[in-house]
């Protein structure tokens, strides 16, 4: 959405991309021709009215939702939101183009499209849809109602551990294929992607391509975001820390490995029974994954935004235990790693590095002044467990642990 040079490539190349599956020593190229062509931001909104649309997917990552963690709502703040409210066109966020995608349909009588987030952010559907009736909300409430009952928005878990193509994948994609080819992307063999079935025009057999299409994500979403996106956020923060550049070298460092096993079993404590998932052999495949030798994921590229990935991924398991009375020792070492990691790098890639950065001024760079400091950065921290001595006696003293640079 921020700029339409991929999609400009995507046609120029006839919508061909090719996917390079990495795993262990060997690496294995095919050329994907699914994908018709790109469409120039300018001109998505029309193609949303597109009598033959039914479903509009996003992947946006968790930032560009205009989510205000501390409403749960939408941010009225948020510049591309404010824009957008004032009737710029064509819309900037997400929100926005979804909104003004689904007046289109109504007012030509279409049936709506299915919007199906596929990001990495608790009950996605759920969240987009009251984000997109926010916005409604405000512009139209007529158009508010008729999503509300019209629309539905299926949530979604998706997960394949993709590092950013760099030249390795380009050089590696022309190497295998023989074409030249800017889009390439590389992954890893492991794919899942998980649906709730409630279309609004029904949807295509993704299920034989291996989705599956279920009443309630809920559980998989848990288990996904709590076990490999925590513990993904906890070796990227303390891996930074300790000196590593990738995940496979991080996991491979005793103390960050032993660290992982920890908080995964925390994780999985707080999780519902997930239907034919054997919790243990889910975690023993994550450890596998992260140890992916073949995998060069950047820690620098799971450490960023932080502020919009420890709610989901820490937060919200940290503050149901702390409801039952359980030990949330080992979130508090992920949000003492990414504090550590907010104090010590700058620039800091997030999209409140400005508050975080207002909030650090003139502490002095001591464990427990620049852990008070970051849990009162506005709307992070839920209040149970902001207001929870043991909590903040515990990420203290990992914050500590780190200041002294040990892991
Ligand atoms: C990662 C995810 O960058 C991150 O924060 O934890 O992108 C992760 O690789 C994917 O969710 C895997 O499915």
């Amino acid at each position: 959405m921020r700029n339409s040079e991929t999609a400009r490539q995507f046609s120029a190349q006839d919508g061909c991309f090719s996917l390079l599956v990495r795993d262990g020593t060997d690496t294995t190229a095919k050329v994907l021709g699914s994908v018709l062509g790109g469409v120039a931001t300018e001109d998505i909104l029309a193609r949303m009215n597109a009598p033959d649309l039914r479903i509009v997917t996003l992947t946006i990552t968790e930032k560009a939702y205009g989510l205000d963690s501390m409403t749960g709502g939408l941010n009225f703040s948020d510049p591309a939101i404010v824009a957008d409210l004032s009737g710029d066109t064509p819309p900037r966020s997400a929100v926005g183009l979804i909104a003004a995608g689904l007046a289109a349909r109504r007012d030509s009588g279409r049936l709506p499209f299915t919007p199906l987030s596929c990001d990495n952010l608790s009950g996605n559907g759920a969240l987009l849809r009251r984000l997109v009736l926010d916005f409604a909300a405000m512009r139209d409430p007529e158009l508010a109602e008729w999503i509300a009952t019209e629309v539905p928005f299926p949530n979604t878990m998706v997960d394949r551990i993709t590092p950013a193509t760099t030249k390795d994948t380009l050089d590696d994609a022309r190497r295998l294929t023989g074409a030249e080819d800017l889009l390439a992307v590389e992954t890893e063999p492991f794919r899942q992607w998980v649906i709730e079935d409630r279309f609004a025009q029904g949807r295509p057999d993704w299920d034989r391509a291996g989705a599956l299409f279920v009443e309630n994500v809920a559980p998989y979403e848990a288990m996904k975001l709590r076990m490999l996106n925590g513990t993904h956020s906890l070796i990227a923060w303390l891996g930074l820390a300790a000196g590593h550049e990738y995940v496979r070298d991080a996991i491979a460092d005793p103390a960050i490995s032993r660290a992982a096993q920890i908080h995964l079993s925390a994780a999985a404590e707080t999780l519902e029974p997930v239907p034919g998932v054997d919790i243990s052999a889910y975690a023993a495949a994550l450890l596998e994954r992260f140890r992916n030798q073949a995998i060069a994921h950047r820690l620098e590229q799971i450490a960023m935004d932080g502020t919009q990935k420890l709610p989901p991924r820490i937060f919200a398991p940290a503050t149901e235990l702390l409801k039952r009375g359980g030990d949330t020792d080992s979130f508090a070492r992920v949000m003492a790693g990414w504090i550590w990691h907010a104090v010590q790098h700058d620039p800091l890639h997030d999209p409140r590095a400005e508050d975080i950065r207002a909030c650090l001024v003139g502490i002095p760079r001591a464990p427990g002044a620049v852990t008070t400091a970051l849990m009162g950065l506005p709307g992070l921290v839920p209040s149970p467990l902001r207001e929870d001595p043991v909590w903040n006696r515990q990420v203290a003293e990992h914050v500590a642990f780190l200041c002294r640079g040990e892991k």
